[in-house]
């Protein structure tokens, strides 16, 4: 079931707006990639839009070449980060889905061995 989406600017709307810090690994027209504060791997950025799209499923075809740009970013700062050639992607889309900010977000996720299922 879907829950109440904030209306408040995220704090990812901050970190675009440069009101809080972030440790920046790559910046563009159209996007933010910065280390995760809470990291779950030795490497755990996050790639994110600076369209405020809340999740995923409220993107739209009009999103199409911006939802590539983002993968393309992501295989970027993966590879910056020097595991290009094994990472995870992950998106939470929606509160059941442990998605906690809502604005879209691209984990990449790695250097250590990740194990399948996720929870
Ligand atoms: P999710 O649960 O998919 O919505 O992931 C949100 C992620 O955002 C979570 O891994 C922690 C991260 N995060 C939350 N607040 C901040 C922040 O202020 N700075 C940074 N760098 N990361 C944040």
């Amino acid at each position: 079931m879907n829950k109440p989406l904030p209306s408040d600017p995220t704090i990812f709307s901050k970190i675009i707006d440069k009101e809080i810090p972030a440790d920046i690994v790559h910046e563009d027209d159209l996007c933010l990639a910065f280390k995760d504060i809470m990291p779950c791997a030795p490497v755990h950025l996050l790639v994110i839009p600076k369209k405020p799209i809340p999740r995923l499923c409220d993107a739209t075809e009009a999103d199409k070449a911006l939802l590539g740009h983002l993968n393309l970013v992501a295989n970027k700062v993966a590879a910056d980060a020097g595991i290009g050639e094994a990472f995870r992607l992950v998106v939470n889309n929606g509160a059941d889905a442990c998605q906690s900010v809502f604005h879209l977000h691209y984990h990449v996720i790695g250097d250590r061995q990740l194990q399948w299922p996720p929870g």
